[in-house]
């Protein structure tokens, strides 16, 4: 019997992609990568998981350079506020959760729907105009020129003149020294929510077994750091103001061990110890049986 490798959520439109080991870490070999060095005019979709952001949306929106995205689509996760209306006065695309999921949960929404659309890039954008949308360019370049998988648009070289608070500027730094330890890697930081995602990386990771939590966010980044993505970063300015952060002490603190177990998970898994599903690639998961030539079709 043949198997055709494929992505459960049947979005695919790249090549099969198979699996090496290198250390104790698996590793996603992309076929795709011997013949697409860069991008020529990639679809470049950005998506904004909102959430009471009536205030914030239209800005953030406007500020996104013309002609850098080529289609944006809000999810909003049931907010009290007009979001909805507002995204639609602006002919944006969007989506409507019946009920509150989440931050993680809205993300979910948001990536399913990009690739829909054909997107070959992904950029998550917070619509609490908290990130500087005119670095878009900036952010979607390392995927264009084929140099990373995975950006991620860093607030730590502005992390004082932005405003971000003492306490989280202080759990930020000892979280990505943690994560830099465990991941090999040195970034400034992963706790941004300016992000811009290669279309095969979000198509070959099970985001969905992810938690509906703001954790959602560390652990794609984990994901991608397992299939050996290649992450870069550049730097954001940025701005703390009511709207731009509405996280206070109790649910940071909650998000802080939320990390430390997630590091603590990643580790089980590298020494083999456990063998969580979250870091089984989505080809390995399901694969369409080809149909035999021999194969008898329905009785007519
Ligand atoms: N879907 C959803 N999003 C939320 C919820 N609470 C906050 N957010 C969104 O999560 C993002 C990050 O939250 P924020 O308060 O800005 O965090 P900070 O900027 O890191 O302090 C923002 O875009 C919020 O709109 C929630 O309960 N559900
Ligand atoms: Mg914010």
């Amino acid at each position: 019997m043949e198997y055709v490798a494929c992505s459960p959520l049947n979005l695919s439109t790249s090549q099969p992609t198979r699996t090496i080991t290198i250390g104790n870490v698996r590793r996603l070999e992309k076929d795709y990568g011997k013949t697409v060095e860069k991008m020529t005019n990639p679809k470049i979709v950005a998506i904004m998981p909102a959430y009471n952001a009536s205030k914030t949306l239209e800005q953030t929106f406007r500020e996104i350079p013309p002609d850098s995205v080529h289609e944006c689509i809000v999810v909003d996760d049931f907010s009290a506020d007009s979001t909805v209306e507002v995204a639609r006065k602006l002919g944006l695309r969007v989506f409507l959760h019946r009920e509150n999921q989440g931050y993680g949960g809205n993300q979910k929404t948001c990536y399913v729907e990009a690739l829909k659309t054909g997107a070959d890039i992904v950029v998550m954008l917070h619509p609490d105009y908290q990130y500087d949308p005119k670095k878009i360019p900036d952010l979607v370049r390392p995927i264009v020129e084929d140099r990373a998988d995975l950006v991620l648009g860093s607030r730590m070289a502005y992390a004082i003149v932005g405003g971000m608070p003492f306490y989280k500027r202080l759990c930020n730094r000892f979280l990505t020294w943690c994560e830099n330890k465990v991941f090999g890697l040195q970034l400034s930081e992963y706790h941004t929510g300016f992000r811009a995602f290669r279309r095969s990386l979000l198509e070959s990771t099970p985001f969905l077994l992810n938690s509906n939590d703001f954790i959602f966010d560390q652990e794609i980044v984990a994901q991608a750091v397992w299939f050996g993505a290649r992450l870069e970063e550049i730097s954001v300015p940025h701005r703390y103001f009511p709207e731009a952060s509405t996280i206070g002490f109790g649910r940071s603190l909650r998000y802080g061990f939320g990390v430390l177990g997630l590091l603590a998970t990643f580790l089980l898994n590298r020494k083999g110890l456990v063998t969580s599903r979250m870091f089984r690639p989505l080809h390995h998961a399901y694969a369409e049986v080809a149909e035999s030539p021999s194969t008898p079709g329905p009785a007519s």
